[in-house]
């Protein structure tokens, strides 16, 4: 066998495979973190680590690593690939598997062509990369490279009011097989674009050299219940309409600011959410994301005074909690170099590139030198079930994992 590609049929089949593991009634694809659904989509993974003989790994917070420690290797920090299997609602298949499913392709086609590595090489799958369920996203990452405790991280309570530790208890994957930490050499993440540049640009690979920054809140407004027929407009403290006026806000900044900043509210809840009744409770997330940490400053600042000036205006009280925050990350330049010459010489047309999506990149990048590969996505569309890739560009990326790892463990 020849160590110089990937096997398209195995990677591809796994892929599908994995993705039709945690789909509800309706046919949505659903892997919240530590749920019965990702469950699932562990087992198989780990029944691929051990089908491909490699040691298994799981630490506390869940995150599972298959390690290839060949005979004679030196037990050095191992170079380590991965993403996460966890999904966000109604999910596509290729956010996060991808990556995941592709390190371990790489490892086994090294395994099989005979290569000899000079360092250990791990494929790492990281708990609650979405950070639908338990906030903040990157959890299981962020614990391993010792951004977030990892007692405060079990202790997390879910949107349902699960705690994270006991859900991992629950399922099985809390620390049976500790690795003890393994500070990577360096950590390279292969994933979908989840965007529209390179499709647009007709570029094959994203060479990424930075992701941006990501601020979540969750806002609370308090008005006051009322008749929806008796109440006049001058009368109500209506938390809903206060609600209204901060999405509108948030997207007419970021839409005439002419800079990459986003601004998303993806979740809405009113109380008590009745037709007839003046909403007493609005309560929703904010999600702000920029490359640059000053602007993303300024979004975070406007939006608090904003709701200052609401609270005045319409005579409500609005709390805000923040969920997670994370600055902006520079990716290692020698490997980003790297990747565009594996790029060159696999004859891709590569462009350098930021991400907007976090990724479990971002934190490994505190530990160890990290980066990414990026390939298209049809359509720009991710986290969404039309999330699609061709399968070229599927197998050129993994291919390009694999000529970069071979690079990076060659004695
Ligand atoms: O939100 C993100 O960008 C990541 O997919 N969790
Ligand atoms: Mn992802
Ligand atoms: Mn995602
Ligand atoms: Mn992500």
């Amino acid at each position: 066998m020849s160590n110089n590609s990937i096997n398209p049929e195995r990677l591809l089949g796994r892929l599908t495979e994995l993705g039709n593991i945690g789909r509800d009634g309706g046919g949505q694809l659903v892997r919240l973190a530590a749920t019965d659904s990702e469950k699932l989509g562990r087992d198989k993974f780990v029944s691929w680590i051990e089908q491909a003989g490699l040691e298994l790994a799981v630490d506390r917070i869940g995150n599972i690593f298959g390690i290839w420690k060949p005979i004679g290797v030196a037990d050095e920090a191992p170079l380590m690939l991965g993403s996460h299997i966890d999904t966000v609602i109604n999910a596509g298949i290729y956010d996060g598997c991808y990556g995941v499913l592709s390190g371990l392709e790489v490892i086994e086609t090294l395994l099989e062509a005979g290569f000899e590595p000079s360092r250990p090489i791990v494929v790492a799958a990281f708990t609650n990369e979405e950070g639908v369920r338990y906030a903040p996203d990157m959890m299981g990452s962020l614990v391993y490279a010792g951004g977030l405790d990892v007692e405060i991280a079990l202790a997390t309570v879910g949107t349902d009011g699960s705690a994270l530790g006991s859900e991992l208890q629950r399922i099985g994957y809390d620390g049976k097989h500790e690795p003890g930490f393994m500070r990577p050499h360096a950590y390279i993440e292969l994933h979908i674009e989840q965007g529209p540049v390179l499709e647009r640009e007709g570029v094959q690979i994203g060479a990424v050299e930075n992701l941006q920054g990501i601020s979540w809140q969750r806002v609370t407004i308090e008005g006051d219940a009322n008749h929806a027929g008796t109440t006049p407009i001058s009368m109500r403290r209506d938390a809903g309409y206060v609600a209204a006026r901060v999405i509108i806000f948030l997207r007419d900044r970021a839409k005439n600011s002419n800079t990459p900043t986003v601004a998303t509210v993806g979740c809405m809840e009113f109380q008590p959410n009745a037709i007839n009744v003046i909403p007493s409770r609005a309560a929703f997330t904010v999600d702000l994301r920029d490359p640059d940490e000053s602007r993303l400053r300024q979004e975070e600042a406007a939006l608090a005074s904003f709701l200052e000036e609401l609270e005045q205006q319409e005579g409500v009280s609005i709390k805000v909690e923040r969920l997670a925050r994370f600055e902006p990350v520079q990716f290692d330049r020698n490997i980003v170099e790297m990747i565009e010459g594996a790029a060159k010489s696999g004859g891709h047309s590569c462009r350098r590139m930021t991400s907007g999506a976090g990724h479990d990149a971002q934190m490994i990048a505190r530990i160890a030198p990290a980066a990414m590969i990026f390939v298209p996505s049809i359509g720009g569309i991710s986290h969404n079930p039309r999330e699609n890739t061709p399968d070229a560009d599927l197998i050129a990326g993994a291919n390009m994992l694999l000529d970069v790892v071979r690079q990076l463990t060659a004695k």
